[in-house]
């Protein structure tokens, strides 16, 4: 060992580049963090797409403290504790009607894999086992355990894993530039590419077909928002051909895009949701599959006394996260933050829109409060350019978030304009400046 550094093998970081010139945050509180050097640095895209009520929330302290003092553990298979049972319940009450089943998880990664294993084992059950073919869709992101990487569409966290699932296959993705670029809110073409999910009906048979999972908005392949009609037009074939939909909400849940979630600002009800991040607002590691009722009702049959789906984590409800989700949904109501983003984002969506012709700017992409920007990529250098546009503001006392050449924003929904024309005035100058 040579450095303080070195044990710690980072989750999705360039390690050497880092431990060169760190980038290190001590403490955080409302929209801000600040460096162990004592900087203040405005956080535009909550922590991960998680920090949803901003960071250091009262309520939330205070619940996971008082938790951890009351009862730190109960074993959630087989027993229970009472907070499990409430924050279902706001959970259900928050989802559209009619998805009122919450199995809890530790993270969107593991939401993922339980959505995927309840869409198999529900038509199994059904007496349809033969439905084993899971759809994704291309540039999907879906986390990172085994079933996300087969069902997910970036090819970086693919490649390198051998052949993951078998029985996989993608439709199209939605991005065009050439039809789209700079549209505020959701694009007006692209509908029409909800079809190819009939193409592949076509190939393999609706019969094979379990399961469609797609993100409502694609977040980290780079702000992808949907044509209008295209999620309506999906939920229709899928319900043509008895196959299940799967909304991967673990970044558009809990007020991301102006409504609790992102099935309900695009008025489209899936089977299932995935979510996590903001849950528990970040605070500690939680996600949730919410089924719909006759999901839940398909499996609670035979012997009463048997375990209805062999599924779920040593963490599942765990006591701490399920304190934090009932402060966080509390706080979320308190403050009228889930529906905050559709006030805010015709202000933020023109505050973006104004770096329309700086160096490089090929693309802006927004709806509620998300934000992409995508920039042209320097010749032989994908993703370089982004990356110093990233270091250039959190030089200058900006968090965003980039993923190859797009720069993602997706601020705490508690942030007020002047934060946004912060944003937007420290983008601009780093754009200019890295060019
Ligand atoms: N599904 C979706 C749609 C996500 O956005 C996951 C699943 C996985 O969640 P966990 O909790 O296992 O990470 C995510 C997570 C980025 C970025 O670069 C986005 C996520 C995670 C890390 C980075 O934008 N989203
Ligand atoms: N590996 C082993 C050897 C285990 O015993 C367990 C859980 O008991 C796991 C993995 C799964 O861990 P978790 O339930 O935290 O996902």
């Amino acid at each position: 060992m040579n450095t303080p550094l070195d044990a710690y093998w980072m989750p999705f970081t360039a390690n050497r580049q880092f431990k060169k010139a760190p980038r290190m945050f001590k403490k955080a509180s409302g929209m801000h963090y600040w460096t162990d050097d004592g900087r203040q640095v405005l956080d535009g895209v909550a922590g991960l797409w998680c920090v949803n009520a901003g960071h250091a929330r009262p309520k939330i302290v205070q619940a996971i403290a008082e938790q951890a003092a009351e009862m730190d553990y109960a074993p959630p298979f087989q027993m229970a504790h009472p907070k499990a049972f409430e924050l279902a319940h706001k959970v259900a009450e928050l989802a559209p009607a009619g998805m009122n089943k919450v199995f809890f998880t530790n993270s969107g990664s593991e939401s993922v894999e339980t959505a995927l294993k309840m869409a198999l084992a529900y038509h199994r059950v059904r007496g349809e086992g033969q439905r084993t073919r899971l759809i994704g869709r291309e540039r999907g992101y879906h986390g990172v355990n085994f079933g996300g990487i087969s069902v997910g569409g970036m090819v970086a966290n693919r490649k390198m894993f051998g052949t993951m699932l078998g029985g996989v296959d993608h439709i199209r993705h939605t991005h065009d530039p050439a039809r789209n670029a700079f549209s505020v809110g959701q694009p007006a073409h692209g509908a029409e590419l909800a079809e190819d999910l009939e193409r592949l009906v076509a190939l393999h048979d609706a019969s094979t077909i379990a399961a469609v999972i797609v993100e409502p908005v694609a977040g980290s392949t780079g702000v992808l928002v949907p044509p209008v009609g295209y999620l309506n037009r999906l939920r229709e074939i899928c319900d043509k051909h008895g196959i299940l939909l799967i909304f991967d909400e673990v970044i558009t849940g809990f007020g991301r895009t102006g409504a609790a979630f992102g099935a309900q600002t695009f008025g489209v009800t899936p089977d299932l949701i995935t979510c996590a991040k903001g849950l528990t607002n970040g605070c500690v590691p939680m996600g949730a599959v919410i089924a719909r009722q006759s999901i839940y009702d398909t499996f609670m049959q035979g012997p009463e006394h048997l375990i209805e789906f062999f599924h779920g984590y040593t963490y599942s409800a765990h006591p701490l996260a399920c304190a934090a989700g009932l402060a966080t949904l509390e706080t979320y109501a308190d403050e009228g933050l889930l529906t905050r983003a559709a006030e805010l984002q015709g202000y933020f969506a023109e505050a973006l829109h104004t770096l329309k012709g700086l160096p490089s700017v090929i693309d802006i992409r927004n709806v509620g409060l998300v934000g992409g920007i995508e920039l042209s990529p320097r010749a032989g250098a994908p993703a370089a350019r982004a990356f110093d546009v990233f270091l250039d503001c959190f030089n200058a006392g900006l968090l965003i978030r980039t993923t190859g050449d797009t720069i993602a924003l997706s601020p705490p929904l508690i942030i007020e304009r002047q934060h946004i024309d912060q944003i937007v005035g420290t983008l601009a100058t780093a754009l200019k400046r890295v060019a």
